[in-house]
């Protein structure tokens, strides 16, 4: 299914009942995003996409939240359910694989050969809807309703971008979801970060000394295509293919009017521009995906040429923070639409799931068809070695017959078939250069976890029935802030007092038979998912993590007795060993909470 633009897509949301229209004055700045937040949080039913039509100081419509649950976003693909595109895939594979890994790479790159071949050509046009009204007399961004996100946030930012580059050697092109910041009407920055597409396509300008690398941020179009720029290809894919693949349609391009570049004719809202590879400028603070700021530092200057849009434009927007949010199914989809192309490179691999909790980079789950002792550890190589995968922070690696998206499942089956002593595998290397736990900026230890069943070759390890705790002495010695779930303790601790390592030590002479996690001391213990969150972002899987009994040892044969881990998931500072600053966490500011309490009746939502 192809829409000719954005509002069709808003229009099919409307008739389904999955869109509100918010006829009520509202502010861009913090007043949305609270609105928003409250709607992203609500069950699957209740979640709607959002159309502010009247936007204070902006003519033009807002809409957020396009993509906020299951259903939407397998519409916006062109599906009814979000595993047609799992098997969509899988279909244009067929599974007739040839042996050997170079020939695979070339099967890898034979689909892209067929998705460029089902890409449908290119196709242009001079007449482009999104060129009605052209501003190439002092182009100014702020007559768009863009948001200031949260309350700290270093200024306003664009967010449901595709912001398009060609690499100045080769000429391919490139399309990134990045966010865009707004430091004056002229002049934007541009956050794409240190593993992605423009980042690369920088580092080639810079290389030939090129000084005005054309820029065109797109706002608006096919739902599908919209969504591409966060698809995770690898570099050298041009993003609209997939899109065209998608859509069953090619896309219609258009030559910019001040920069030598093409952008779909049929968008919304383009903003032209140029970067030089030399100037950089701080960006941020950014209350971003992972719930805590993102802190500045620098990335490259856009300085606008012109802006062009529809006569009747909406702008479409996207807010991140604590999860779960909009971006959540944009990763859904993602994660179905990349099942076939794992399994086309590792053919043992059933499923995968990246849970919200994990913000994406921070944990991914994978089941396999488990045949031989240290086949959890063949994928968790294989995968920290494949394209964006690379970043994650925690893989946990189940048999095929777990439900990788039952998380209270794969709990089991890690409390179940997990010695920490043999079954975790430490590494060092890349993270998300949005990790705030690394060691270093974009560097840090990561952790591979075997929870498969044991096979005949290795050893077993019967689940022990832990025994009971000693209650009233383990709250003398942490507080009584403490609860037990899965085999694990969960402590908010004051740090002020007890340092966590010393205290998982004397916890475990207590309570030898536990995982320990332990917390800062504002932290709400019962709430599972916020710990879970919590503990999988503040963690360096090098630094922070203590076993209970010696370290890891894969060769320890006979009677190997069971290891627990703990887990120092507390705020960390330069004496934790932690020596760049701890990043914020978002909260709203009271006084918007409060006005959005007052006017929630106002707003129509339920
Ligand atoms: C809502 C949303 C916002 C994003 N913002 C950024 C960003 O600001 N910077 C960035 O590098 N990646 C961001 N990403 C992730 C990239 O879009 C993603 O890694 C994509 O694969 C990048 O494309 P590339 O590989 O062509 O660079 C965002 C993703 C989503 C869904
Ligand atoms: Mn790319």
């Amino acid at each position: 299914m192809a829409y000719n633009r954005l509002t069709e897509f808003i229009d099919k949301l409307e008739q389904a009942g999955e869109l509100i229209r918010i006829k009520t004055p509202v502010s861009a700045d913090l007043e949305i995003t609270e609105i928003t937040d409250r709607v992203s949080k609500l069950p699957h039913t209740r979640n709607k996409a959002l159309l502010f039509e009247s936007v204070e100081g902006s003519q033009f419509p807002l809409v957020v939240n396009l993509y906020g649950n299951p259903q939407r976003m397998a519409w916006a693909m062109g599906v009814e359910d979000l595993e047609e595109l799992n098997q969509r895939l899988a279909k244009l594979i067929d599974l007739k694989l040839p042996k050997g890994m170079g020939p695979m790479m070339n099967r890898g790159m034979e689909v892209f050969d067929a998705l460029r071949r089902i890409g449908l050509g290119p196709s242009k046009t001079t007449k482009a809807p999104v060129q009605e009204v052209v501003i190439s007399n002092n182009p100014d961004v702020n007559i768009f309703p863009i948001l200031k996100c949260w309350p700290h946030d270093g200024g306003k930012y664009i967010t449901l971008t595709s912001v398009i580059t060609r690499d100045p050697g080769t000429g391919t092109r490139n399309v990134g979801m990045y966010r865009v910041q707004v430091y004056d009407g002229q002049t934007l920055g541009l956050h794409w970060q240190r593993h992605k597409g423009g980042k690369e396509h920088e580092e080639a300008g810079k290389l030939r000394n090129q000084q005005k690398i054309p820029v065109a941020i797109v706002l608006g179009g096919d739902p599908a295509a919209m969504w591409c720029g966060s698809a995770p290809l690898p570099p050298g894919i041009d993003e609209f293919l997939l899109a065209n693949w998608l859509r069953g349609k090619p896309t219609t391009f258009v030559k910019c009017v001040s920069q030598d570049l093409e952008v779909p004719a049929n968008a919304e809202i383009i903003i032209e521009g140029w970067f030089d590879p030399n100037e950089h400028r701080m960006e941020g603070p950014f209350g971003d995906h992972t719930g805590f700021y993102t802190p500045q530092d620098l990335f490259p200057v856009m300085h606008v040429t012109a802006i062009t849009h529809r006569k009747d434009a909406v702008y479409p927007t996207t807010i991140v923070g604590k999860p779960p949010m909009e971006d959540l199914w944009m990763g859904k989809a993602t994660e179905r639409l990349f099942l076939p192309l794992m399994k086309l490179f590792m053919g043992e691999i059933v499923d995968y799931a990246m849970p919200a909790e994990g913000v994406f980079h921070n944990l991914v789950i994978v089941s396999i068809k488990k045949r031989f002792s240290g086949h959890a550890q063949k994928i968790m190589y294989g995968l920290w070695g494949l394209g964006l995968m690379m970043l994650t922070k925690a893989f946990v690696i189940v048999d095929a017959d777990v439900d990788v998206h039952d998380t209270a499942a794969v709990a089991r089956e890690v409390v179940n078939n997990v010695n920490w002593r043999r079954d975790v595998t430490v590494v060092d290397g890349a993270v998300d250069q949005l990790d705030h736990s690394a060691i270093e900026d974009s560097y840090g230890g990561k952790v591979g976890i075997d929870a498969t069943r044991s096979t005949r070759t290795e050893f077993l390890n019967p689940y022990l029935s832990p025994a009971p705790i000693p209650s009233d002495k383990l709250t003398e010695l942490v507080g009584s802030k403490w609860c037990e779930t899965h085999q694990t303790l969960i402590v908010a601790l004051d740090k002020t007092h007890l340092k966590p390592r010393e205290t998982m030590h004397k916890i475990w002479e207590l309570c030898p038979d536990y995982n320990v996690i332990i917390f800062d001391a504002f932290v709400d213990i019962n709430n599972l998912s916020d710990v879970v969150w919590r503990a999988l972002g503040n963690t360096d899987w090098r630094r922070d993590i203590t076993f209970s009994r010696d370290t890891v040892d894969h060769y320890a044969s006979g009677d190997l007795p069971r290891s627990f881990i703990g887990l120092d998931a507390t705020s960390k500072t330069a004496e934790d060993g932690h020596p760049r600053g701890w990043p914020e966490e978002i909260f709203m500011a009271k006084e918007i909470v409060k006005k959005v309490d007052e006017h929630w009746s106002a707003y129509g939502l339920k």
